[in-house]
């Protein structure tokens, strides 16, 4: 559903995406593979793990407004300025997010669409579901195309019954929330003058409700999630003596977050393969937000979920790619009705670790490869650690599980910097031949070569 004339063969000015089209300026980084993702819409297919976690999940807001089709290309307004981010935010940068023109991004998240709904004003609650698009790392947990689920519910705080308080009525919203007992590592106070801030205008008692109506209605999504996941363990893996994530006892915690559009602002991370998981960001909406969007007699919460990172919990889904196959052996094993089965891996294929190493121009760096390079004076050969990450995609498609630098040095005389990169290469549906890996590998060397102008070692 995208052309762009460099299909063409001539210089692209513009790209049509869904039958809409932009006009392309130096901002264009939007690569041919990403926008053939966006016509996927797996949180929208029949009997697809996103779709059904998805349902999950908003079976858990009852009454809440549901919003799964909105259009993934936003204006930087709606992505960034909207939210209150600064005009110098890491977020906006080209290495961080998808462009189409200066003007026009693919929404990096569900929270562009905030300032809208909150405009739209039809519900005290609502949730929206929606592919996001984000350049980062390469892993078993990261892909630039995912899913995203937002949330946010509003209280009026005007029109309140006689001789009730805010407070008092979030309150008995609460107690409306299924109960748990699990146990949720909390050790954060609800506000912290320096890195938690209440916002000005906000009372303490209110934002004390709220924050225990958020974190209420989030524990009991990852609580549903989970005693889903175990009932399809015990019913699918009967005498299995392997260990599976959805066996091990739930452990839950909250941690400080910050965003420009939340304050107070937590994380919810969940304990997942041997270390923890974040699963969500939320916090209590920026004032401004509501006020710009002409409901300022409202307040309330909201929250950003990562729809595969939950799929992944609720069916122990390995790999974050496998959301993209399309072979029966994955999709057969989901249904929308009947019981919710675990996930029973395909046999995994032999991994072939294949490093590269280079030397970048004198005096030029990497930004973002785990914060090194900052140091250093920026030079117009400098580039990010997703310029990397992305080629490998481009050039392996899914036929890269991980990428990671493994080694940096300076040469103490030159002063160049030498990095080591490891690519793992690995199909999740058969085995890759010697020669097909020696092929990627050598093509991902001349792409950092021709992209990047390193000089390979
Ligand atoms: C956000 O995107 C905020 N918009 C969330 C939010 C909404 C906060 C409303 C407050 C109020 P963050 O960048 O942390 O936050 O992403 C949210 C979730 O998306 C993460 O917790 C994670 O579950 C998921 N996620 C982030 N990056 C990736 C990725 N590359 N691949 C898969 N999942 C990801
Ligand atoms: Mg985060």
């Amino acid at each position: 559903t995208h052309k762009s004339k460099t299909e063409l063969g001539t210089k692209a000015t513009e790209v049509t995406v869904e039958g809409k089209t932009y006009s392309t300026d130096e901002w264009m980084n939007t690569p041919s593979t990403i926008l053939t993702a966006i016509s996927r819409r797996l949180h929208l297919q029949q009997d697809h793990p996103l779709a059904i976690t998805r349902k999950l999940i908003e079976s858990r807001f009852p009454g809440y407004n549901t919003h799964n089709d909105l259009f993934p290309v936003v204006t930087v307004e709606q992505n960034f300025d909207s939210l209150g981010f600064p005009a110098d935010h890491i977020g906006r940068s080209r290495t961080d997010t998808y462009y189409l023109n200066q003007d026009t991004v693919l929404r990096t998240h569900t929270s562009a669409h905030q300032a809208d709904t909150f405009r739209a004003n039809e519900s005290a609650g609502y949730l929206i579901s929606a592919d996001v698009y984000r350049r980062d790392a390469v892993d078993r947990s990261h892909y630039p195309v995912f899913h995203q689920m937002e949330g946010a519910r509003i209280w009026d705080r005007g029109a309140l019954d006689a001789g009730k308080s805010l407070a008092q009525t979030v309150w008995e919203d609460v107690a409306n929330i299924p109960k748990h007992d699990i146990e949720v590592e909390d050790p954060n106070p609800t506000t912290h003058a320096e890195r938690n801030p209440l916002q000005d205008g906000h009372s303490a008692e209110d934002v004390e409700a709220m924050a225990a109506h958020l974190k209420r209605s989030l524990e009991d999504v990852v609580v549903a999630i989970f005693s889903t996941a175990r009932s399809a363990s015990a019913a699918t893996t009967g005498g299995d003596t392997a260990a599976a994530p959805a066996d091990e006892p739930l452990k839950v915690r909250w941690v400080e977050a910050y965003f420009p559009f939340t304050s107070p602002s937590w994380e919810l991370e969940v304990f997942w393969q041997g270390d923890w998981l974040e699963v969500l960001g939320c916090g209590i909406v920026r004032q401004s937000i509501l006020n710009n969007a002409g409901v300022s007699n409202k307040v309330g919460w909201a929250f950003g979920l990562g729809l595969e990172r939950i799929a992944m919990l609720l069916y122990s889904i390995p790999d974050i790619r496998l959301f993209w196959s399309t072979d029966s052996r994955f999709l057969s094993q989901f249904s929308a009705a009947g019981p919710l089965q675990r996930f029973v891996p395909f046999s995994k294929y032999p991994a072939c670790f294949k490093d590269v190493s280079f030397w970048l121009h004198s005096s030029s760096a990497i930004t973002g490869a785990g914060g090194r390079g900052r140091n250093a004076q920026a030079t117009s050969h400098d580039f990010h650690e997703n310029d990397i990450m992305e080629i490998a995609r481009d050039v392996c498609g899914d036929l890269v599980e991980d990428v990671r630098l493994v080694d940096e040095f300076v040469h103490p005389k030159t002063g160049r910097r030498s990095f080591c990169y490891r690519t793992n290469y690995r199909s999740l549906e058969r085995t890759l031949t010697n020669d097909e890996t020696n092929e990627l590998h050598e093509r991902f060397r001349q792409q950092l070569v021709e992209k990047l102008g390193v000089e390979l070692r």
